[in-house]
């Protein structure tokens, strides 16, 4: 079993976890997981606190000379901004940074709900850790996932399909896809939506508004028979949509064709079954499922889509009520994102590999890499004989 544990404060000193269960053996350097940090940093839409940090993980323990030990690994992000918050944020004992301290909490924000939860008159102690700084340590968490998974030849892709009211064409082929918007500012598969997108992000921007949007997370080749049916907590589809909703400000999730599925036929949605006796294999030739029937992986690409609400920061003033003086204000703030959709994507992208790795480990075990590949290509064997 796969699982980890993260903490950090936004402004604290760092971001960290510690991941247990992967294999011994397993190649993994910092770099493979840096550049999933920093495609999160970028995007159009992004505010000014990425001009501050340059996110980049150290292996604290767990790693040797490249290879995963089979102990837990832990894993450390530095937060720059730190610098500037070392007495605000001071673990040891001292007077309240008054300057600092948040009466005034911001609608659509874990603020209010979570300084009543916790007994804290300074909404900073929630803002804090319901941040979604906290994405930064998850996207290294799933760049390890990552790496379990390639060596199964198999990839996590994401791309945006929507920001606002723009919508993108859907794509033919997920890598192709997904190669054309790793070029494009808001990660958008098809050039003249992504022109778009980046139009109305200007237009949210100059009116101090904020805009949310869709992405879609696709698995390529996974092995049929990830998951189960046979209890409700071990169908993947279960496990994913947990995960996408994991992540801060989604509120919407689709597998396959999704919400569309329920407007449909079922001669319309369902997809027929042949054998291909040359390849010796059950194929499809729709994925409409994405890639899931029953709870348990098909064989085809895992689709998953998100939705994510806009930033709740927002330039222009919301309503809302300070909690000392219980005086109605206008919340406005001076720093924020505009849009985090394509960042989100990287996101979940990490959180859905996470579940892969973990549901990869289930099914197959082992102690090391080579173990785990062995039963793997065992089991690949006696598919093509079923
Ligand atoms: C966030 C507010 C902003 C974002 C932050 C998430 O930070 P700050 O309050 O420091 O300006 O930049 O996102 C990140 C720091 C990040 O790494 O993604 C929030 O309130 O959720």
């Amino acid at each position: 079993m796969l699982r980890y544990l993260n903490g950090g404060e936004s402004h604290g000193k760092c971001l960290l976890a510690v991941l247990e269960g992967v294999p011994a053996g397993l190649p993994l350097t910092a770099d493979m997981v840096n550049q999933d940090l920093g495609r999160r940093q970028k995007g159009y839409g992004r505010g000014g606190r990425m001009r501050i940090e340059q996110d980049r993980v150290e292996f604290a323990c767990g790693v040797r000379k490249g290879k995963t030990l089979g102990n837990p690994i832990g894993l450390l992000i530095a937060n720059k901004d730190w610098e500037n918050w070392k007495e605000v944020m001071a673990a040891e004992p001292g007077p309240a940074s008054v300057e600092k301290v948040v009466t005034r909490p911001r609608p659509g924000h874990a603020d209010l709900v979570g300084a009543i939860k916790y007994g804290h008159r300074d909404v900073r102690n929630v803002l804090e850790k319901a941040s979604a700084r906290e994405t930064a340590i998850r996207v290294a968490i799933g760049g390890v996932a990552k790496a379990l998974l390639s060596a199964f030849g198999m990839r996590v892709i994401s791309y945006t399909m929507e920001i606002g009211t723009v919508t993108a064409m859907p794509p033919q082929d997920p890598l192709d896809a997904y190669e054309r918007a790793e070029g494009s500012d808001v990660r958008c598969p098809d050039e003249t939506a992504g022109s778009a997108m980046i139009e109305l992000i200007r237009a949210a921007k100059h009116k101090g508004d904020t805009l949310g949007g869709v992405f879609e997370v696709v698995v390529t080749n996974p092995p049929i028979g990830l998951g189960s049916y046979a209890q409700w907590d071990r169908r993947l589809s279960t496990r994913l949509g947990m995960a996408a909703m994991s992540i801060q400000a989604m509120k919407g999730v689709e597998i396959g064709m999704g919400f569309e599925a329920a407007r449909r036929f079922g001669s319309e949605v369902h997809d027929d079954i042949y054998y291909d006796h040359t390849q010796r294999e059950f194929v499809r030739k729709t994925n409409r499922a994405g890639g899931l029937e029953g709870g348990i992986t098909n064989g085809q690409p895992i689709v998953v889509r998100v939705a994510m609400k806009p930033i709740s920061t927002l330039y222009s003033p919301k309503q809302s009520v300070d909690i000392e003086t219980k005086e109605a204000f206008e919340a406005t703030v001076e720093r924020s994102d505009i849009c985090t959709v394509p960042a989100a994507g990287v996101v979940g992208e990490a959180v859905i590999a996470f579940e892969i790795a973990n549901a990869m480990i289930e099914k197959f075990g082992g102690d090391t890499l080579d173990e785990m590949k062995r039963n793997f290509d065992a089991y690949q064997d006696y598919v093509k004989s079923f």
